[in-house]
Order: C-alpha cells, then structure tokens, then sequence
C-alpha cells in the first residue's frame, strides 16, 4: 500500500492518486507515514519537507517529497502501463509539460487565485476577492495555455494519458469550478472534452469526488 500524506483536495495530491489509480496501485491519502501520526506542519513534518508541504509518500522503506519526484519513482516503480512517452524528443517534450504544469500553471491557477477557499486572506476570514480578480489575467493565461495544448489532442502528449496529464487535470478540473466574475473556463472550452476523457479512466472520477 503506497502511503500519501497530505489532503485528499490538494491538486498535488490528487496528481500522486491519479498517477497510482492509472498504475492499478492501492493507495490511502492521510496523515500518516510509515504507519505513524505526522501532524501537519509539526517538527515532524519539518523534518521531513523542509517547507512542510505535502503530498509526501512513503513505500517500501522510502520517504518521498515533491509531486513530480513522486509520479516518476510510482511510474518507474511499477513498470506495467508506462506514463511516459518513449523516444528522447517526446520524452524531452513531456518533461517540459511537467515542469511548466508544476510552475506557471500551478502557481496561477492555484497559488495565486484558489487557494484562496483553502488559505482566505481576505475580511473576516473570506476570500480574498480583490486579489483573486487583480490574479486573474495571469489564470486566463494558464486556461489558455491548457486549451492550446489540448484543442488537437486527446490528452496532453497525444493519444496516451501520461504523467503531463496527472499533473494537469487537476488544475483543469478547479479551473472549471469557478463561477460569476471569477468564471475561468468558457461553456464551450475543450477543457470540458478532455476532463472527460481523463474522468472515463477507471476510478478516476472518485478521485475528484464524481
Ligand atoms: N514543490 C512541492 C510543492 C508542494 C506544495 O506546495 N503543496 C501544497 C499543497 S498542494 C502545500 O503543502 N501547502 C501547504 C502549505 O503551503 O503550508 C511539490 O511539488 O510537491
């Protein structure tokens, strides 16, 4: 059983249950490591993530930080339905839809806008609307940047869900949620296609709560 440790809403985590859930590999998201209570943000955790962050994963004997670390060693791990493309240029291409999913589009569309539900930082404890609204030209940017990748294809890398996928359908998936002037994705977007495609793979739509 491959531990996660983090919350079962974080789009990180969800990236590391996609990656096990298309890997066919049993996994249960909590607080726990090797068995044992973290809390969040503890000395524990601190020892550990040296900014106390999560998703984490402990397997085998291992301890594991950082989302993209994590996907590789599961996909690696568990050779059986590879998540990443074959050949140096499509894997090179890959790779780089991995890293900008895990900076620019993760840092818009959620670092800089809903975390705001998670971490308000606005009055009185509410969201932080202002913000999210003065954000919101560099999140369209990221939808865009979604949009254009997907519009010809099936899923990010082609015809194959990979781990560019993983990392990206869960930003996809939050951006659709918004509504009114925080409204992201147009009804006609293609986003709506591919989060289909992705939700028709087994289990996965439970991961999104579906
Ligand atoms: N570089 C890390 C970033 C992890 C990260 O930012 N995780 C968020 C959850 S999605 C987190 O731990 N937030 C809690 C906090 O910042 O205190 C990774 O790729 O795993």
């Amino acid at each position: 059983m491959i531990e996660v440790y983090g919350m079962p809403h974080s789009n990180l985590v969800r990236s590391v249950a996609l990656t096990c859930t298309v890997k066919q590999q049993p996994y249960q998201i909590g607080w726990t490591l090797n068995g044992e209570e973290i809390p969040f943000r503890s000395e524990a955790h601190a020892a550990i993530h040296p900014y106390s962050k999560f998703p984490i994963i402990h397997h085998e004997g291992m301890t594991l930080t950082e989302t993209l670390a994590i996907c590789r060693y599961l996909d690696a791990r568990f050779p059986e339905n590879p998540l990443q493309p074959e050949g140096l240029q499509a894997q090179a291409e890959h790779d780089a839809w991995c890293s900008r999913a895990m900076t620019q589009l993760d840092q818009a569309i959620i670092r800089s806008y809903l975390i705001e539900y998670v971490v308000p930082t606005g009055p009185e404890g509410k969201p932080n609307v202002a913000r999210m609204l003065e954000n919101k030209p560099l999140v369209l940017k990221a939808v865009s940047v979604i949009e254009d990748r997907i519009r010809d294809r099936d899923f990010i890398c082609g015809d194959q869900f990979t781990l560019a996928d993983a990392l990206t359908t869960p930003l996809a998936h939050y951006a659709t949620m918004q509504k009114g002037d925080l409204k992201l994705v147009e009804d006609d977007s293609p986003i709506f296609a591919y989060l289909d495609r992705v939700f028709a793979l087994p289990g996965v739509k439970e991961i999104f709560g579906k």
